[in-house]
């Protein structure tokens, strides 16, 4: 693995499009030319998109947006196929579980038009009591090749995020993230500062052990407010980062707190701080 630095980490901003998700940990809410519009005022280099559906991606003229802002897309993130449909890539019901392998396919094509990689997060789902821990796990991972295989035969990208406790119990650390992706061609892990402050002993441990398979980052506090916000120390992270030679994307994934303009103020003004 390369120690050096090899390219600039990037700031993104996100922007939901999804009503059922109100209440999440995202920055700007409900109109993504006005999203967008902001996120170039205040510098940032790519936006982070929450899209209701794969759909929304052409109807919104999504990719005109971002080239007419100078901007680029960081992730589109599938979440809205769990929050709106509550379809789950382990799910019992094999027809619920193909709508969300078909779901995440089409948001994989649809992010694949903006150059941007598809993030698996709450669509991973949790244990299934009559598989246990070890078998949905291995329901998650056959799913997960099959989007692997999708994405390599349609120049698309997929990021696997570990979650918290409270939000899974199949993977919440990224050593094993990194067993569920081994031998994965296409997918890589999204590092999630909030998630990883609940559960990984040592961040800048578990960063250097993960290492080139990180290919995204979620840029959030202790508190899961605006870096800066909260007690997380973001030097020996954004070390770690540099030291695996990360050269994507710190995204701000984070509670609009107090408001979106300082959330996102206070993100750009972290990034600067911490990346000069
Ligand atoms: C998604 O990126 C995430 O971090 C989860 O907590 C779902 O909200
Ligand atoms: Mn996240």
């Amino acid at each position: 693995m390369s120690k050096e630095n090899q390219g600039a980490m990037r700031s993104a901003i996100t922007i939901s499009l999804v009503p059922e998700a109100r209440g999440g940990p995202f920055v700007f809410w409900d109109d993504l030319g006005a999203g967008i519009e902001r996120a170039a005022r205040l510098g940032f280099d790519a936006v982070e998109i929450f899209p209701p559906n794969p759909e929304f991606i052409d109807h919104s003229k999504a990719a005109d947006l971002v080239a007419q802002a100078g901007l680029a897309v960081a992730a589109v993130g599938t979440g809205a196929g769990w929050v709106v449909h509550r379809w789950s890539l382990v799910a019992d019901s094999p027809s619920e579980r193909q709508h969300a392998i078909d779901f995440v396919k089409h948001m994989i094509d649809a992010a694949a038009t903006l150059r941007a990689p598809a993030i698996i997060g709450s669509m991973q789902g949790r244990s299934l009591p009559e598989l246990g821990r070890d078998g949905t796990r291995g329901r998650l991972r056959d799913s997960l090749e099959i989007l692997d295989t999708h994405a390599s035969q349609h120049g698309g990208q997929l990021l696997y995020e570990p979650l918290n406790r409270y939000e899974t119990d199949l993977c919440n650390t990224l050593d094993i993230g990194l067993r569920l992706i081994d031998g994965l061609i296409s997918t890589r892990l999204l590092a999630d500062w909030f998630h990883m402050n609940i559960e990984e002993a040592d961040l800048s441990a578990a960063i250097r052990r993960a290492g080139t398979a990180i290919g995204h980052v979620h840029f959030a506090d202790s508190n899961r407010s605006a870096v800066g916000m909260g007690h997380q120390n973001p030097e020996p992270l954004i070390q770690a980062l540099r030291d695996v030679g990360y050269s994507g994307y710190l995204s701000a994934e984070v509670f609009p707190l107090p408001d979106s303009e300082t959330a996102a103020q206070t993100t750009i003004a972290s990034f600067r701080r911490w990346l000069p």
